[in-house]
């Protein structure tokens, strides 16, 4: 009897042994970022540091992820919505709350970004912000001078002035699709509210939109980085990291292809990207170890360094390049500031308006 129970747990104790070390090589997390927002190699030292598999999947919008969120059983462990989309889903059930006990690195976020996250998501309870930035103008500075007389860009008339736009229409115009992007610009360049839910507002916005839709070539929300960088477009409507890789790239080619950046005088959108972990998220031990990793200073320095965007987090700044951290059309100064705001979430009859209206721009009728 007593044989036979030293047997018994001895053979538990194997399988207990056993379950571990099958469980630890199997520990896996399965992410879903924006393209292009990552230095793979980060990735790659995640797993090498936890023994955690990253699955890492990819999309150019928020209305895809939203999609996946609301339907529910994404099997996503970690989600990178932007605020205005984030406000909402949180509202949905969408999200759990983060165990910031898990999050030792939260220490090192950034005051001046989690205040105005908590415009999304109060007390920051669901989120930390991964990187931020604007809406702006990309652009060809030469194919813009030959084009226009001029190659500086400071104003979103170039882009919605059917006569300016008429004449960078054979050069090429690329614009995100992303209502809650362009929507907004187009309320500001007519200098009504960006966040105006007023059907008339969004009705100018349609007609302003129409009047150039002529000239647009295609709207996409990623493919416009190469397009740039090659020479294929001249002017797109689009994120200001992803127009600086535009711009390096370019560089890198050696084409003699050259990229500006401008964050428009009338003002411009700032927005905010947020990790966040589903509710039904199969992994959130493994969720709440990539979050914190990406919140480690140097790993956070590394992403900013690679695809040109701002981050949250105060104490990676020692690590970003000099060139980012001066940039203002990156890190802006006091008077860039002054020009962006933000945008809050579409209730469901201005998101019906939005969706309808933004169909309309896209097909052109
Ligand atoms: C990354 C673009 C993310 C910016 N390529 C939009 N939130």
């Amino acid at each position: 009897m007593i044989r036979k129970a030293f047997w018994l747990s001895a053979t538990s104790a194997f399988l207990a042994l056993f379950t571990v070390g099958g469980h630890a090589e199997d520990r896996v997390v399965n992410v879903f970022n924006w393209s292009d927002y990552i230095d793979s190699s980060i990735i790659d030292d995640f797993t090498k540091k936890t023994g955690i598999k990253v699955v890492y999947d990819t999309f150019d919008s928020n209305e895809i992820l939203e999609t996946k969120l609301l339907a529910g059983g994404s099997g996503y462990d970690v989600v990178v919505p932007s605020g205005n989309f984030l406000a909402r889903q949180i509202q949905a059930g969408v999200f759990q709350k983060l165990d910031k006990s898990k999050l030792p690195n939260i220490s090192n976020m950034w005051d001046t970004v989690t205040e105005r996250t908590a415009k999304y998501d109060p007390s920051n309870e669901y989120s930390v912000n991964y990187m931020w930035g604007t809406v702006g103008i990309g652009y060809n500075i030469k194919k813009v001078q030959a084009a226009l007389g001029t190659d500086k860009i400071d104003s979103w008339d170039v882009f919605f002035n059917p006569d300016s736009l008429a004449k960078l229409k054979d050069c090429g115009v690329y614009v995100l699709d992303s209502p809650a992007d362009i929507i907004p610009a187009a309320l500001k360049y007519l200098n009504l509210d960006p966040n105006s839910t007023s059907p008339d507002d969004i009705a100018k916005a349609e007609e302003t939109l129409l009047k150039v839709r002529p000239y647009i070539r295609k709207f996409h929300s990623s493919e416009y980085i190469n397009a740039l960088a090659n020479g294929d477009i001249c002017l797109a409507v689009g994120w200001s990291g992803d127009v600086f890789q535009a711009r390096n790239r370019a560089v890198e080619a050696k084409q003699g292809v050259e990229i500006g950046y401008s964050v428009p005088k009338e003002g411009a959108q700032m927005w905010f990207d947020q990790m966040a972990i589903p509710a039904d998220a199969p992994h959130v031990a493994e969720a709440l170890e990539f979050i914190n990793y990406m919140m480690t200073p140097e790993v956070i320095a590394k992403s900013s360094n690679y695809v040109l965007y701002a981050n949250g987090n105060k104490t990676s700044q020692q690590f970003v390049d000099k060139a980012l951290l001066d940039d203002p059309a990156v890190y802006p100064d006091a008077a860039t500031l002054q020009k962006l705001y933000t945008v809050s979430p579409y209730d469901p009859k201005t998101q019906r308006v939005i969706t309808r209206t933004w169909t309309k721009i896209v097909t052109g009728q």
